[in-house]
């Protein structure tokens, strides 16, 4: 493998490319016209431009991104998250054009891609199901029967939906009818597949997921877990690893339930199994992301193992070069998304340049981003600018890593989530470690914000009084007073 084509943009391009560059591997970046000024841009040995801004005339034209391929020589093509990264047809689309496929096959991809064929193939391996069915409902009678065992509140799951996508609660029986075909018209109208099962309703579950790495001779080991329940809308905003809940025993058992569905996919390369967890620590197999995930980052930390490297070398056909007795968790990982939301208005996408961009610096922290300063944000992709982790000895030192490292990034331009990750992370239930995917419901306000911008609002009443004074008085007497800083209202 002597060239890379990453079929993705920002920071997941740059990450990639950074590991292959490491590797001595050349790499090529493909970009919309939104994207001609971006780092991995420039990062890249070449670039080609494949289209307008719109992600269906660029990044999602599976076709012409392997002519790119071919045409530049490139051997390899790494799909990053999103975009191609989970679609069948491209995986075996780059197999028939004799192009390596970063990632799994077109089988395995299929197979987790849908929930009900995921949970038929998980149950032969005695993964763990919470109680429901693994069988599209026919109708409504069989729907009645199913709720007599698994009782009320229900979920109604869309076979083709997965990350919240096509869900519905019944929380009684004269509901279900209704429920079903609204659900079934729905996935029809969202996925073409109207295939909808049901399963038990699990309240206040956590969502603790396990990183696989597989390779093409029939190894397998996982990295441990992350704990994901920090989310909102079905969006992750803060990822760690290890789980604080989890005892060595359920670590285990999570794990080796995880190979189990790897090996119910025959799959292969980096992949993740998510698991709902309830009180009583039961865990329950949800779905396989069949991809590397924004989140890798804080197993990376964990392990010490380059899972974009591990990716590019079960590609190439190798063997694992570690066994599951050679990984051992050292220390702990937070991760922040960074993302160009606004939190004190319902996390709305919020749409501007990086104005200034200053990253902190410190021992543990890692910072993976797309941008520079100055740039815009395209409201045309995902609104995340990057990612935040901090890696401490234990908990308490990522904690306090985290937190430093937030108070020192300086965004201005654009309105992002880190005040909301200084707020979480101080929030009791966080620092104890107790907490689920009710914890943003459950606690957040925006009001709650209003203390961590107050730093910002007396600079700015600081600076405004130095404009003011520079206006007022005699130019001559102040000529070094000259500021470059803008009000945060006038930059909107
Ligand atoms: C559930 C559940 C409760 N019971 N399934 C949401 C995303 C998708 N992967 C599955 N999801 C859920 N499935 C049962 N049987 C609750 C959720 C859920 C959730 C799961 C993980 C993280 C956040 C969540 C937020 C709301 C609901």
């Amino acid at each position: 493998m002597n060239k890379i084509l990453v079929a993705n943009r920002a920071e997941i391009a740059l990450r990639v490319m950074r590991t292959a560059k490491k590797m001595g591997i050349a790499t090529v970046a493909v970009y919309s016209e939104a994207d001609a000024n971006m780092p991995f841009v420039q990062f890249a040995d070449e670039s080609y431009c494949i289209g307008p801004a719109s992600s269906s005339l660029s990044y999602l034209l599976g076709d012409k991104i392997i002519e790119v391929a071919k045409q530049c020589g490139a051997d390899a093509i790494h799909p990053g998250y999103g975009f191609l990264s989970e679609n069948a047809a491209f995986s075996q689309a780059c197999a028939d054009a004799g192009i390596t496929f970063i990632g799994p096959t077109a089988y395995s991809i299929n197979t987790m891609g849908s929930k009900i064929a995921a949970k038929q193939a998980a149950k032969k391996y005695g993964v763990p199901m919470v109680p429901g069915t693994d069988k599209p409902i026919a109708d409504i009678a069989e729907a009645q029967e199913i709720a007599k065992q698994t009782g009320f509140p229900l979920l109604i799951k869309a076979s083709a939906g997965g990350g919240g996508k096509g869900m519905r609660v019944v929380n009684h029986e004269s509901e279900l009818e209704e429920q079903l075909l609204m659900a079934k018209s729905e996935a029809l109208n969202s996925f073409k597949d109207d295939s909808v099962f049901i399963e038990k309703y699990v309240a206040s579950p956590k969502h603790i997921e396990i990183q696989l790495l597989a390779d093409t001779h029939g190894n397998c080991v996982y990295l441990f877990e992350r704990e994901c329940s920090i989310q909102r809308r079905h969006q992750k905003l803060i990822e760690e690893a290890p789980s604080s809940c989890l005892t060595e025993d359920i670590r285990k058992a999570m794990g080796e339930s995880a190979v189990s569905v790897a090996r119910s996919c025959d799959y292969h390369g980096a992949g993740t199994v998510e698991f709902l967890v309830d009180e009583e620590l039961h865990f329950y197999f949800l779905e396989m992301n069949t991809r590397l995930q924004v989140e890798h980052c804080v197993s990376e930390m964990i392990s010490g193992v380059d899972l974009v490297e591990q990716q590019i070398l079960v590609a190439r056909g190798e063997k694992l070069a570690f066994s599951q007795d050679d990984l051992k968790i050292n220390g702990h990982a937070i991760e922040l998304r960074i993302c160009a939301e606004d939190p004190l208005n319902n996390f709305m996408p919020d749409t501007g340049s990086l104005d200034v961009y200053r990253r902190p610096v410190g021992e543990g922290i890692r910072i993976d981003d797309g941008y520079e300063e100055g740039m815009p944000i395209p409201i045309y992709y995902d609104p995340m600018i990057g990612k935040l982790v901090a890696w401490g000895q234990n908990r308490t030192e990522a904690i306090a890593r985290l937190s430093n490292a937030i108070d020192h990034f300086r965004i201005n331009g654009i309105e992002t989530t880190l005040p909301f990750g200084k707020w979480a992370i101080q929030q009791e239930a966080f620092v104890k470690g107790q907490f689920d995917t009710g914890f943003i419901p459950k606690y957040y306000k925006p009001e709650l914000l209003e203390e961590y911008s107050k730093d910002e609002i007396e600079l700015a009443a600081a600076i405004g009084t130095m404009i003011y004074k520079e206006k007022t008085m005699a130019p001559k007497a102040l000529p070094s007073l000259k500021s470059n800083w803008k009000l945060r209202s006038q930059l909107r």
